[in-house]
């Protein structure tokens, strides 16, 4: 009789008390709770994600989601947003999304009404305009005081390098230059305390798993600059035979890694959640030590955790839980390394 309660036990997903669970970066609690209620609602992972992300970009949480922040160096504010279904592998994508605000929406209609995955541009506003989205001005009296403040101060910082004249002193237009100004000038706006993208994942009572990011990017970033948020493995993960994961920080290096794929496949081998992120973060320091960034990570039992670099002005980093029994959205944090 023992031994077949074991047995028992043994079959049973662990923790499964513990499901669904959403989890998301940083403090942005009503994200957390509209996705949490979304789901109560009877609403899939799928919408959960999508509504919590949509909150996000409602709120302009911090300034980095949604219409009217980041504006780039022409002034204009352009999003990027991504959402991934766990169960199919279907990934819906926008980058340099213009005058439409609900990235994550378009994204999800990008995953619902075509066969692609990612569009971009002007391409992408037309699509979501003819999807039925409303197009309108995503400029605020704060993005057009930051681009006129950035002009005033000669566009510093900027991203550029390498050109003429040089761009740690002077505004474009810009040339190639085929020798180096010497010392890297610092990069734009990856500041810990003021850059905030929205990523998400939702694991639900059954396992399923989905993923969404929305941002509005890097602040005086080069205009059709699209970052990882909107790329699948890159900013966001889901697969519904391992769990989920979603980064945020300077996208610009944390693309080239693909760290929600990696941590993904690295629980997908049984690596626990806090541990797979670390890995993830680990493989980017190794060639970029100061970089910004951090990563949530989520399995199919329920297990979650994070991880983030440390920097100067950056050694915690808070992200959103609900799960059973509290039902309540939960702030977390963790120490980087
Ligand atoms: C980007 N990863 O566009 C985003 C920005 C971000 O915290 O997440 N900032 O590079």
């Amino acid at each position: 009789m023992i031994q077949r309660v074991f047995v028992l036990i043994c079959l049973l997903p662990l923790n499964q008390a513990d499901l669904p669970l959403v989890i998301n970066t940083w403090h942005f609690k009503d994200a957390a709770r509209v996705a949490w209620s979304t789901l109560q609602k009877g609403g899939s992972v799928l919408d959960a994600v999508e509504m919590g992300c949509a909150q996000c970009e409602l709120e302009q949480c911090d300034g980095s989601v949604g219409f009217g922040g980041s504006p780039d160096e022409r002034g204009e504010t352009t999003l990027d947003a991504m959402i991934m279904n766990g169960d199919t592998m279907e990934v819906g994508a926008v980058g340099d999304l213009r005058r439409v605000k609900n990235a994550v929406g378009v994204a999800r209609a990008v995953m619902e009404y075509t066969e692609h995955t990612f569009i971009v541009g002007e391409s992408a506003t037309i699509f979501a305009q003819n999807m039925g989205f409303r197009s309108e001005d995503l400029s605020t009296n704060k993005s057009i005081a930051i681009f006129s403040k950035w002009l005033q101060q000669d566009c510093q910082p900027n991203y550029r390098k390498n050109v003429s004249p040089n761009p740690s002193q002077s505004c474009r237009p810009y040339k190639p230059k085929a020798k180096s100004w010497g010392p890297k000038h610092p990069k734009a706006n990856f500041d810990p305390s003021s850059h905030d993208t929205i990523g998400m994942v939702v694991i639900g009572k059954n396992g399923q798993v989905a993923a969404a990011t929305s941002t509005n990017g890097a602040t005086h970033k080069i205009p059709g600059r699209v970052g990882d948020s909107p790329v699948a493995g890159a900013g966001a993960y889901a697969d519904s035979t391992a769990g989920g994961a979603a980064a945020t920080g300077d996208g610009d290096i944390m693309m080239r890694f693909l760290p929600s794929f990696l941590a993904v496949d690295l629980m997908r081998n049984g690596t626990q959640p806090t541990t797979a992120c670390e890995i993830a973060i680990s493989r980017i320091k190794k060639y970029y030590p100061t970089f910004f960034g951090a990563l949530i990570c989520a399995n199919t039992t329920g297990g979650y955790g994070a991880a983030c670099n440390k920097l100067p002005g950056f050694s915690q980093f808070h992200f959103m839980v609900v799960n059973p029994p509290t039902n309540q959205s939960q702030l977390h944090t963790v120490d980087c390394f």
